[in-house]
């Protein structure tokens, strides 16, 4: 008898299904203000975790892999793995060959090619950038007819714009062409932090650096413009620069990599400057125009066009003053800096489709000049980097609302690893280095109902 009363008072035999219990809903009650990263939870970020992940952690520890944020018990730096991180996503194009009707369009080689969106086999959405790259089975967004080169023409502004959703550190974009279809005279690369509300350019190529973009060809890049886009005509010419002109195994591919030539590139670790110079949340692509014109020796007044000028626009010289095509939008993002009210031309063109004139929207012959009715064909748009998670996440992940974000360590909080978690600010944030992984130190209050406390 005196055992039995015994045993309904303290201590309480560890096997106790009721106790167990009891202790597992403390532990759940005291872990939710315990650091999840300590816990070796999964809710780091924002909106994760909670008391969710206390339950995994004390049952699976022993089976989990090792946290790359960790080495034993102590923080070293992290980054998630490199990945193409256009596969799969959506791409805004601004044209597409045969998207509200039949169409014909020709590469450079005079084949010609039938759209049509109703008809399986002949689709050519923007959806085939972003898809398996397959050498074999090569898909390709095509864009609508474009107008015949001629003097006076304005650019053509196509336009591929691609979320990311959320920030990447981005070390290359790559634009593979269709076979048969040459890389454009001009092209731009631009990019987002604040996903797509404004934009900076990232880099330009042309075969008229100076006339079409206002900069120089192939210019240096010293500690003092590290964070700039440069122009350059390497494009055109086969394998020079950087840019693969090659057509082995498919179409001329033009891969801009962020970090070439950049004095601070090897010491990425300290350099802010170049660590926002990667930092892209969207990535939008110009093609502003196919061809040379003919007598492009003219006057560049032909390229006169504010920014917001779509597809025919700049037919003729406009009032708009003689600046090239890029330079009044580089002009109006400088102006944004300064906190100046973004104008409307910062982004690049967004170019949506109007009806191209009729002459060159039937057919090849139809083109105009006797000229085959010339697009832009692309068959893979990659952007290769990783998720920008500052050194203190290995992996991003689908969080609250479906948007991805960095599973945090180290203390950190944030889509993207920016912050220290509350009650850890014994230390200023910082990036992860690979001497020091910056870890946010600090102590949660204690509660009286710990486990710890109550046995
Ligand atoms: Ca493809």
């Amino acid at each position: 008898m005196s055992a039995m009363r015994r045993s309904a008072r303290p201590p309480v035999p560890p096997s106790s299904p009721l106790v167990a219990l009891l202790l597992l809903l403390a532990a759940a009650a005291c872990g939710a203000m315990l650091s999840p990263a300590r816990a070796g939870g999964a809710g780091g970020g924002v909106g994760g975790g909670g008391g969710g992940d206390v339950f995994p952690s004390l049952f699976l520890a022993q089976q989990r892999p090792p946290d790359p944020c960790y080495d034993d018990s102590r923080p070293r730096r992290c980054v998630p793995d490199f990945v193409n991180a256009a596969f799969g996503r959506a791409v805004e194009a601004s044209s597409t060959c045969g998207a509200r009707a039949a169409q014909r369009v020709c590469d450079a080689g005079g084949g010609c090619v039938l759209c049509d969106e109703a008809t399986p086999r002949r689709r050519h959405p923007p959806a085939h950038l972003t898809d398996l790259n397959n050498p074999s089975n090569v898909t390709c967004w095509r864009s609508e007819p474009l107008p015949p080169p001629r003097p006076g023409a304005g650019p053509d502004n196509v336009t591929l714009t691609l979320s990311l959703g959320k920030k990447y550190e981005i070390t290359y974009v790559s634009i593979q062409f269709c076979p048969r279809s040459p890389p454009p005279e001009s092209l731009a690369i631009y990019k987002s932090v604040d996903f797509g509300e404004t934009w900076q350019p990232f880099q330009f190529y042309s075969a008229e650096c100076r006339k079409v973009y206002g900069r120089p060809n192939r210019a240096s890049i010293t500690k003092a413009n590290e964070q700039e886009a440069l122009c350059t005509d390497a494009h055109r010419l086969n394998g020079g620069g950087g840019v693969g002109g090659g057509r082995g195994g498919g179409g001329a591919r033009v891969a801009f990599s962020t970090l070439e030539g950049r004095p601070s590139a090897a010491d990425l670790d300290h350099s802010p400057v170049l660590q926002d110079w990667v930092t892209a949340t969207d990535i939008k692509v110009v093609f502003h125009r196919l061809h040379l014109p003919p007598t492009f020796e003219d006057p560049p007044t032909v390229l006169g066009v504010g920014a917001g000028a779509g597809p025919g626009d700049g037919e003729g010289g406009t009032a708009a003053p003689a600046l090239p095509v890029a330079a009044a939008s580089i002009a109006a993002a400088a102006a944004n800096d300064n906190g100046l009210p973004p104008p409307p031309s910062v982004a690049p063109p967004p170019a949506p489709a109007p009806p191209p004139p009729p002459a060159a929207t039937m057919s090849a012959s139809a083109a105009g000049a006797g000229l085959p009715a010339m697009h832009y064909a692309v068959s893979d748009l990659a952007v290769g980097g990783r998720c920008k998670c500052n050194g203190h996440a290995a992996r991003c992940v689908a969080g609250a609302n479906g948007q991805l974000q960095c599973d945090c360590r180290h203390n950190t909080a944030g889509r993207d690893c920016e912050r220290c978690r509350p009650f850890h600010f014994d230390r200023p944030w910082g990036r992860a280095t690979a001497r020091d992984a910056h870890e946010c130190k600090g102590r949660p209050p204690e509660t009286p109902l710990c486990p710890s406390v109550l046995i």
